[in-house]
């Protein structure tokens, strides 16, 4: 098992490897875990596929996670690894520290976690916990050194989400309101800011779906 090989297996899934680690004593992971990957999707394929799912077909509640479910618990099997999931809490499990742990994935200035690749729009679904330990490659360090305007910081459309801290109730009333539309189709303005989000080719209407989970009813 090399993580090339996984991660040409998991594109067929329209997943992508976002980063690993070897976990130590203090990381909070299943016992005989000797490698943690961090599963999301690849975009741009990822929704489209992700349309075409019966669980996105059946109409009934939380299509992604139930899709995630199969996919990863599926491909899991056939590894004779352990599939985990971001959903399903509470207790949820650690996916931001498990996230820091990869080194490639970073604390971003608004505390959002953000990737070489994916910026901001970085999020997960699922993690694979293997009994053997892999190679892992090299992780690129935080995109934020060279940002020097940092525009996550002043992005925020209601001044919910800054370097102080993230008010949830302000942002989802926010979100309810006419100003609020602009996120609530195209995704939070503070994710979209960042320059590397921006060359992820992350869709609008996935980022429009994540928004209605979020926001509620
Ligand atoms: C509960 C939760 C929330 C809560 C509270 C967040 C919080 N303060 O932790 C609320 C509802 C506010 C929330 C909101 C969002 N979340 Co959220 N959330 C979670 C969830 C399900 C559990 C977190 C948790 O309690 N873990 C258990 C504790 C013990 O372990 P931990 O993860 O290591 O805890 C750390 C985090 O909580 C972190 N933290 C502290 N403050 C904040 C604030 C924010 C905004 C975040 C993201 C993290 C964070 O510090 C803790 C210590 O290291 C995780 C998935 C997961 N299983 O981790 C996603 C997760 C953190 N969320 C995620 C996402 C995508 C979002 C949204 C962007 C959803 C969306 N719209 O698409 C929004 C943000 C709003 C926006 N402007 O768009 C992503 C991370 C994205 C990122 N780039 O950072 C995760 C990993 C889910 C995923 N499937 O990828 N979320
Ligand atoms: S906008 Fe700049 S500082 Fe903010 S998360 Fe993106 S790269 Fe980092
Ligand atoms: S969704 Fe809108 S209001 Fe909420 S944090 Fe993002 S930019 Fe701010």
């Amino acid at each position: 098992m090399t993580y090339e090989g996984l991660e040409m297996a998991v594109k067929a899934r329209h997943l992508t490897l976002l980063g690993g680690f070897h976990p130590t004593q203090q990381d909070d992971v299943p016992q005989g875990c000797r490698t943690l990957l961090m599963l999301g999707p690849d975009e741009p394929h990822f929704w489209p596929a992700f349309m075409q799912s019966p669980e996105w077909l059946d109409g009934d509640d939380d299509p992604m996670d139930r899709c995630s479910t199969r996919v990863i618990g599926e491909w899991a099997g056939e590894l004779g690894a352990e599939a985990l999931y971001p959903f399903g809490g509470p207790p949820f499990k650690p996916c931001y520290s498990w996230a820091l742990r990869t080194g490639r994935i970073h604390s971003s200035p608004v505390q959002l976690l953000v990737h070489d690749t994916a910026g901001l729009f970085v999020s997960f679904r699922g993690a694979l916990a293997v009994r053997e330990e892999i190679v892992l490659p090299h992780a690129p360090s935080s995109p934020c050194i060279h940002c020097t305007s940092k525009p996550c910081t002043t992005g925020c459309l209601s001044s919910a989400l800054t370097v102080e801290g993230y008010d949830v109730p302000m942002c989802k009333d926010f979100l309810g309101t006419p100003a609020g539309t602009e996120n609530m189709t195209l995704g939070c303005n503070v994710r979209r800011v960042c320059p590397v989000s921006q060359c992820f080719g992350r869709m609008p209407a996935q980022s429009a779906y994540h928004m209605r989970q979020f926001k509620g009813a």
